[in-house]
């Protein structure tokens, strides 16, 4: 047996639709309840419709994406026991409808962060795109961070006036908004709440932020043990700190470390290999071969970094992330699981009839189904020579 076939799916509200997915040929769906706020237990009968929506489509829930944790939990604040009991009644309304494999991550604040949704690419298609400088200015010049200065490098800080100058107010105010979004369907934070969460983690700093996901993994051991529940970490998206925020999920060492601080066989990642391979620091073959006994999802996707580190969404097949090796990585432990690996095409370009739709940023339909089907090609081609 493969690995699954999965598809993300925001829901009923998504412009991409179950009959939509199904012709893409995957058999799972990822999915969330992105309409309850974070924090909120996911009532059980809300659990049982969706479920429901998706096999009456031939399709299965596959995989949680995400059960988000609350920020009082990544802060560890007074409220955090809470919302840890809240997030138990969620993992145990999901198993009890059978779903069992979650993904969360724990960025402070800010989910995945970009600086461009659309970048045209030079055969038409639109892209998604980070780059330095302009976080560099949307840091110095909105937000106005103190620390800002000292935390870019020379290369960055020398074009940000220029840079600056020349953007129109709309493109400042429409890179602010990309920065702030978040995930799509359940909205961004306000400048405010960024500013006062910089604060806040300013305190808590690299090893505080490592302490509170113990602690938050800790509290839910016991339940995901009896249940068994696979909860898998999403990397950090960039795999870099930003804007003075702390990050714990960005390399091969961080990764050993979640592992190893909660040993059980629960504690799982999301081996993502565009936010990895966004980082010029990650081996990605290696990260596989170092985690991949506890790796129970993967979101592939490839990227191109430029010399400063900018780096673009790039054709699943064709980028920094070596697939063909990731895949063989995959296949093989595949292979040895009694539960198969769900993975999905991560992100997609904006191809064809999808320009210019209102689609979800990278999660539009005819890029992915371009990428399914070439990794789905490259899975079946590498079994192939596997038996050889
Ligand atoms: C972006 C996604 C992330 C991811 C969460 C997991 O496309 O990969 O938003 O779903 O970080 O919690």
């Amino acid at each position: 047996m493969g690995l699954i076939q999965t598809w993300r799916w925001y829901g009923p509200e998504d412009p991409v639709t179950l009959s939509d997915i199904r012709q893409a040929g995957a058999s799972g769906v990822v999915t969330a309840l992105h309409q309850i706020p974070h924090g909120d237990v996911w009532p059980l009968e809300l659990i049982k419709e969706r479920k429901a929506m998706i096999a009456q489509a031939g399709l299965e829930w596959s995989v949680v994406e995400s059960v988000p944790v609350h920020e009082a939990i990544k802060t560890r604040n007074e409220h955090a026991g809470f919302y840890l009991e809240n997030y138990r009644k969620t993992l145990r309304n999901l198993s009890s409808c059978g779903i069992k494999t979650v993904c969360y991550n724990f960025m402070p604040v800010l989910d995945w962060t970009r600086t461009d949704l659309r970048i045209t690419l030079d055969n038409g298609a639109k892209a998604l795109y980070f780059d330095w400088v302009d976080l560099a200015v949307f840091d110095t010049k909105v937000l106005k961070r103190a620390e800002a200065s000292s935390f870019y490098q020379a290369s960055v800080l020398n074009q940000v006036e220029e840079r600056y100058e020349k953007m129109s107010k709309e493109r400042l105010e429409e890179l602010s908004a990309v920065i702030l979004m978040g995930v799509p369907t359940e909205g961004g934070v306000s400048l405010e709440d960024l500013k006062q969460s910089i604060e806040i983690y300013k305190k808590i700093g690299k090893a505080g932020l490592r302490e509170n996901l113990v602690y938050f993994l800790e509290s839910i051991a016991e339940l995901c043990l009896e249940e068994g529940i696979q909860m898998t970490i999403h990397p950090d998206d960039p795999p870099f700190p930003i804007l003075g925020l702390p990050r714990i999920a960005s390399s091969k060492e961080d990764l050993e470390y979640i592992l190893a601080e909660v040993d059980q066989s629960f504690n799982g990642i999301c081996f993502c290999t565009g936010s990895l391979g966004a980082g010029g620091h990650n081996d990605l073959v290696e990260i596989l071969k170092a985690v991949g006994e506890r790796v129970y999802f993967a979101h592939l996707r490839n990227i191109k970094k430029d010399a400063m580190g900018n780096f673009y969404e790039s054709d699943h097949l064709d980028g920094d992330v070596d697939m063909p090796a990731i895949m063989t990585l995959l296949v093989t432990l595949n292979k040895k699981r009694k539960q198969r690996i769900p993975f999905r095409p991560d992100h997609g370009h904006e191809l064809l009839d999808d320009i210019g739709k209102a689609t979800n940023p990278g999660y539009s339909a005819i890029g992915r189904l371009k990428g399914l089907a070439e990794l789905r090609g490259l899975e079946l081609g590498i079994n192939c020579t596997l038996k050889d």
